[in-house]
């Protein structure tokens, strides 16, 4: 084999099974097929810091696959550990409680953390309208008279922490629900469209360093300033907010409606690699992709709207890339770690992909195989995430956080459940499909979680409840704006 350049260049063990197979104290548990117990057949040797991270990943990750790891017991007949239910309960229950002052820079996160929260518990089957009265006073003073909601008390609207607080409102339900200003949000929605046909996430400040440090994370948006896409239609369609265009940059360029050109825009997001960015011309990435299908799917029937806007054959390609063995966990994009947030964000892509390849809707049947082994992912979540104290995290080593523990559940949740459309919808206008979800549980034979395990499905689209996004839509649609 020819040495490559001048890289430390490590010759693949020709037996590998044998030497990771030596006597151990602790032996593989029953159960667990060698797929999910053992380094992968084919290993690539060309060493780099990239693989050096997929390994050392792949060795922590492996005691808890094989189910020897100290922390776990109750392990079912597959080897696999029964989710922690009570303690995520608990931990979620406490993550709407009071922060110590380190978390101070989570404070333009503040709706996305009501968000995880009750969506997290929702999932887990607590009664989210529990909490009400404080998530309508938490939110209150966050939302702009110009449209929208800040990060935090004080700060310019973001699309991002306005979508966050939309659902969270929709969660509690009651006067949650009349809480929203919809024209001004329609106003300011309208403001942040782009004659591209995206959606910034904010008015200005895209180039202010100033927002950068005010939001952590959410700042990769204010940089490239789109992105925006799935979280304006998550709004307008729950909202029913006029599709026409008021006032800005958009209307001025001559666009019509809300949906101008975003189909289009989207379609300009898949790159080379089948995967979808956040902007035409950046990195395919998983978040985005599951934003820029479900905004798809909340525009049109997937088996239309795929079909027309993407090229689903490298989407299914690239899609497929992000599961690895023995992790079973979904890495986010090319090169990277599995991380347990991406079994929602591109776990979540495949009901929506199936789906659209079913073809019309009505098919209450799961389809006879997956794109995806469930089987491993189910593994990676309840084996590889759960924090001993509870929570959910990205993985081995990782601390449990409620952004973790609200997507890996969400991800966990899609590996139990058959979504599918159906005939009737709660509604009759251009968004119809997206209110014609129903899930069930799926039954396939490669269930390996514990009957009890069982979350309360979210809708695949919106991400909570299928009840809750029902009503707030219904709701809408009885208040019509003047
Ligand atoms: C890279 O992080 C992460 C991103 C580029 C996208 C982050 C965005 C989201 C998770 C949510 C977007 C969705 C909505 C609804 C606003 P990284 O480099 O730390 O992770 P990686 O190594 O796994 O790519
Ligand atoms: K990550
Ligand atoms: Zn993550």
């Amino acid at each position: 084999m020819p040495l490559i350049g001048r890289r430390r260049v490590r010759f693949p063990n020709p037996n590998p099974v044998s030497q990771s197979q030596k006597p151990k104290k602790k032996m593989t548990r029953p159960g667990i097929p060698a797929i999910f117990t053992q380094p992968p057949a084919i290993i690539d040797p060309l060493i780099t810091e990239t693989t050096d991270l997929h390994n050392a990943t792949r060795d922590k990750c492996l005691p808890f696959l094989k189910g020897t790891h100290s922390s776990q017991a109750d392990l079912n007949q597959h080897g696999v550990p029964a989710l922690k239910r009570d303690l995520h309960v608990g931990y979620l229950y406490d993550s709407l409680e009071d922060y110590p002052s380190g978390f101070v820079a989570m404070d333009a996160s503040r709706p996305w953390m009501v968000y995880w929260g009750l969506a997290g518990l929702a999932m887990l089957g607590e009664d989210t309208s529990q909490f009400r009265e404080r998530v309508i006073a938490t939110l209150r003073p966050m939302q702009n008279p110009s449209g929208g909601f800040g990060g935090g008390h004080g700060q310019t609207s973001h699309i991002a922490g306005s979508y966050a607080a939309v659902l969270s409102l929709a969660m509690v339900g009651g006067e949650g629900l009349a809480l929203v200003d919809r024209h001004a949000m329609w106003q300011w929605l309208s403001r942040v469209k782009q004659p591209d046909g995206g959606f910034r996430v904010g008015e200005g400040g895209e180039e202010d360093v100033r927002y950068v440090k005010q939001r952590g994370w959410l700042d990769f948006d204010f940089l490239t300033f789109r992105r925006g896409a799935y979280c304006a239609m998550t709004i307008i369609s729950l909202l029913d907010l006029p599709l026409t265009l008021a006032d800005g940059q958009a209307r001025d360029a001559g666009l019509e409606t809300l949906t101008s050109g975003l189909p289009q825009y989207l379609s300009r997001c898949q790159t080379f690699e089948g995967g979808i960015s956040g902007s035409p011309g950046s990195e395919a990435h998983g978040a985005y992709a599951f934003c820029a299908l479900a905004c798809l799917a909340i525009m049109g029937p997937p088996e239309e709207v795929f079909t027309r806007h993407m090229d689903i054959p490298m989407l299914v390609s690239w899609l497929s890339a992000r599961q690895s063995a023995p992790e079973g966990g979904l890495s986010g994009r090319t090169n990277k770690l599995v991380d347990g947030c991406y079994s929602h964000w591109v776990g979540g892509c495949w009901p929506l992909l199936e789906s659209s390849l079913d073809g019309k809707p009505g098919s209450t049947e799961p389809p006879a195989s997956s794109l995806f082994s469930r089987e491993g992912l189910t593994r990676y979540i309840l084996a590889c995430c759960q924090g001993n104290d509870g929570g959910l995290r990205d993985k081995p080593g990782k601390h449990v956080d409620s952004y973790h523990t609200c997507y890996v559940l969400a991800g966990l949740s899609a590996t139990q459940t058959h979504h599918y459309r159906t005939d009737s919808s709660a509604v009759s206008d251009g968004f119809s499909s997206a209110f014609s979800w129903k899930s069930s549980p799926s039954h396939a034979e490669d269930n390996v979680f514990s009957k009890g395990d069982r979350l309360t499905p979210l809708h695949p689209l919106y991400l909570i409840p299928h009840k809750d996004a029902e009503r707030m839509r219904l709701w809408s649609q009885d208040h019509p704006l003047v």
